[in-house]
């Protein structure tokens, strides 16, 4: 019987055929269990030497069986192994990368600018308090020039900011009183404007403010020319015209000369040549009061440009409402541009 169940698994090729082996020889109905079965009716004499020779035959079946099923699962796993193989010399896939959008781009030049100039960067919150959009920059409530930038209301208090100004009073506030001040603020600030080719209710300011004694016109000047070269190369020229905000005294409108045309004309400079980019003035001694420093003492300028305007001329885009429509054909043109 041993020799017989050896050879019969020896001719096992794979785990069924072993497993139905198993059935037949140690399995409840083989022919070794009927033998167990017939022990009983062996005689006292007997029993001791079948059963040590039955236990012998059954260990063995069984060691073999193991040692078998061992190859088996040993086989069955290099042949895993071999299918599952990694061809660690295929090229990799190109994962589609996504580029920075361009006002994003925009952005940080202008913010590297005025980093290499000495300022630091401050923010502000979107939804604003009455009393630092407007009533901290000399426009207490009912005040006229609060027209000049038609609001999106959240209730008597709290507002969309509608520029930037307002971290002007939150940033000489948290300053107590020490000079110098030198930040710039990026910012997205609403207005309830008409959409059209150079506006949006929606867009991006950069705050710039400094405060310190003996600051003049001429350091605001200077500054803003300095930026404008570097943002737009070394022939840049800027134009100031007297304008009027309540928070500063004088104040001016600064433009950019504009010399990007495309197939249709100079649609963006409107054919004069220039493109107004800010607001800008010396800050209003009340505004510095208000916030804690005395006007006696300290002067400041401050400024608050739009971000679409520049990345406009910068890129020859003749629409803002590019910008908004995240279309890929059109951010995709700036994935390669300085
Ligand atoms: C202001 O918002 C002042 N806070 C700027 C300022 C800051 C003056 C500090 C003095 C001192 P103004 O409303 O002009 O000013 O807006 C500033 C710039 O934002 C404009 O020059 C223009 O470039 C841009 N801008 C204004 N309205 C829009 C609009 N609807 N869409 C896109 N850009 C706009």
């Amino acid at each position: 019987l041993k020799d017989k169940a050896l050879a019969e698994l020896a001719k096992c090729s794979d785990q069924n055929e072993l497993n139905e082996w198993k059935v037949q020889y140690l399995g409840k109905k083989s022919e070794f269990t009927s033998i167990m079965r017939g022990m009983g009716q062996l005689t006292p004499e007997e029993r001791p030497v079948i059963g040590q020779l039955v236990n012998e035959v059954r260990g063995a079946l069984e060691r073999a069986y193991e040692a078998k099923e061992r190859q088996f699962k040993r086989e069955a796993l290099e042949q895993k192994l071999q299918s599952e193989s990694i061809d660690v010399t295929l090229p990799g896939r190109t994962v589609p990368v996504g580029t920075l959008h361009p006002l994003t781009r925009v952005i940080q030049q202008i913010e590297d600018i005025f980093l290499g100039l000495g300022f630091e960067i401050a923010e502000g919150p979107e939804v604003e308090t009455d009393y630092y959009n407007f009533e901290a920059l000399n426009m207490p409530k009912n005040h006229s020039a609060r027209d000049m930038q038609d609001t999106f209301y959240i209730t008597d208090e709290l507002l969309m900011r509608t520029h930037t100004s307002g971290i002007q009073v939150r940033t000489l506030e948290a300053k107590k009183g020490a000079v110098p001040v030198r930040i710039i603020a990026p910012g997205r600030v609403y207005r309830r404007d008409d959409d059209d080719a150079t506006h949006s209710h929606a867009f991006t300011q950069i705050e710039g403010l400094v405060v310190d004694r003996n600051i003049r016109m001429s350091d605001l000047k200077g500054i803003l020319l300095t930026f404008a070269r570097r943002m737009f190369g070394p022939e840049q020229q800027i134009r100031l015209r007297p304008s009027y905000f309540p928070f500063t005294e004088p104040s001016t409108e600064v433009d950019v000369s504009c010399y990007v045309c495309h197939g249709d004309g100079c649609r963006l400079c409107k054919h004069t040549g220039w493109i107004e980019i800010l607001g800008a003035g010396m800050v209003h001694p009340r505004v510095l009061e208000m916030a804690g420093y005395d006007s006696e003492e300290y002067t400041g300028f401050a400024f608050g440009m739009g971000i679409e305007r520049i990345a406009m001329l910068k890129y020859g885009v003749d629409d803002i409402r590019h910008f908004y429509v995240n279309d890929t054909r059109f951010l995709k043109q700036f994935a390669n541009r300085g």
